[in-house]
């Protein structure tokens, strides 16, 4: 029985204190209320809470120590924390999908000569094996005890190489409401070489503010010039400014990295051409309950419960679909402003009155009778009862 009684603190989902429309939020951090709950962890007292909770016995001292590294690093390591066999599975499973044309990788060569494949975004659609990684019980348990809200894994990233992405925090490209609610984990399919561009990141940074779009003047929706040209940059300045310490993850196959929704982390330079493998795939979790957005374009996530299914919009909005445009993106951008359907008004079903029911009406087998009554689109049992029935019309064919 799953009551709240017996439920853990953290295996419920997370209940934003201000609650919003969905249908009209404007999907960007400042637009959003500053409510908690905050995750746990994030609390001022988290420390006092860690200590309570273990003499509680509601974690155990590993759980209590991996709780302390988080408040005070926002990341956390564990060695072999998967095991050869199912890396090795997933990881041929992986590299068939490719093979046969399942997967398709971008072709990203980061140097004349590199034949690495690119990355792949959310290789759990179509590879089980991903989506069993993705849905790995022990991680979501201990993610859902980082969040203190149960797990929702959300995006996985397969790739043979460093994305040799600069520094960030992940909370620009998955952003949540209420706000801190990501992690991620990044997975190890084989010993990573120092040359190899290994994931860097920066202990403790995930205690500053949280470096949004808005407040670093990218316009609303801008995308990705204004990434490169302005978050990355203000990012970088921000690690100087703040002489932020870099470490560099350099781990044996199957041990894990997992970090918090703001820690700064990015792919270092494969050293050139020195051409080293870095086999991993990167699972990111949101928590349960919370509503999930990109604040750099402004879009809504899709594990967001907003119940859009594009057929049904461009079927509701023919105007939408002769532009040849996304669905979604009209829908963020401009339907829900405008307030249009979300799908095609069900016309109303009509109510056949007692008496007419007496004498067997049928509306389409009227209109059937009456061709030219179901030529002008009138309804029929309005029409029997004003003229029908007084003209003797035939009730049936
Ligand atoms: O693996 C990398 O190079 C960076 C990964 C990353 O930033 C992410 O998946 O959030
Ligand atoms: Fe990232």
């Amino acid at each position: 029985m799953n009551t709240r009684e017996n439920k853990r603190f953290f295996d419920h989902p997370v209940v934003a204190e201000t609650p919003i429309d969905r249908q009209t939020q404007v999907f960007k951090y400042e637009a959003f209320p500053q409510s908690g709950p905050y995750p746990w962890l994030d609390l001022p007292d988290a420390k006092q809470k860690i200590e309570s909770r273990l003499r509680n016995r509601e974690i155990t001292e590993q759980q209590a120590e991996w709780c302390r590294k988080w408040v005070d690093d926002g990341y956390l390591t564990i060695d072999r924390f998967f095991d050869e066999k199912q890396l090795d599975e997933m990881w041929a499973a992986y590299e068939k999908a490719i093979e046969t044309g399942v997967l398709n990788p971008p072709v990203e060569p980061l140097f004349a000569g590199d034949t690495l494949p690119g990355r792949t975004l959310n290789p759990h659609f179509s590879v089980d094996e991903v989506r069993a990684m993705l849905f790995d019980e022990r991680m979501s348990e201990l993610v859902s005890l980082l969040l203190g809200a149960k797990a929702a894994p959300f995006q996985t990233i397969g790739g043979h190489k460093s994305s040799e992405q600069l520094q960030h925090s992940d909370s620009i490209h998955m952003s949540t409401y209420p706000n801190g609610y990501l992690v991620a984990n990044w997975i190890a399919f084989e010993d990573i070489h120092p040359d190899s561009g290994p994931l860097v990141f920066h202990p403790g940074s995930h205690k500053l503010p949280y470096a949004m779009s808005d407040a670093l003047g990218m316009p609303f929706g801008c995308g990705y010039s204004a990434y490169h040209d302005i978050y990355e940059p203000a990012i970088q300045k921000i690690i100087a400014d703040h002489a932020l310490e870099a470490h560099y993850f350099l781990p044996k196959k199957g041990d894990v990295l997992l970090w918090h929704a703001n820690l700064l982390h990015g792919g270092s330079k494969m050293k050139n051409p020195a051409q080293v493998s870095r086999k991993a795939l990167v699972c990111h979790f949101f928590s349960e309950g919370c509503l999930c957005y990109h604040d750099l374009t402004g879009m809504p996530s899709s594990l967001t419960p907003l119940e859009f299914e594009a057929e049904a919009y461009l079927k509701a909005n023919p105007d939408v679909e002769a532009s040849g445009g996304d669905a979604l993106q009209h829908y963020v951008y401009y339907g829900r402003f405008e307030g249009r359907p979300l799908r095609p008004v069900q016309p109303e079903k009509t109510v056949i009155p007692p008496e007419l029911v007496a004498i067997g009406f049928d509306a389409n087998l009227y209109l059937e009778a009456n061709p030219d009554v179901a030529a002008a689109g009138v309804d029929p049992v309005a029409h029997y009862l004003a003229h029908g029935r007084l003209e003797n019309r035939l009730l049936r064919p």
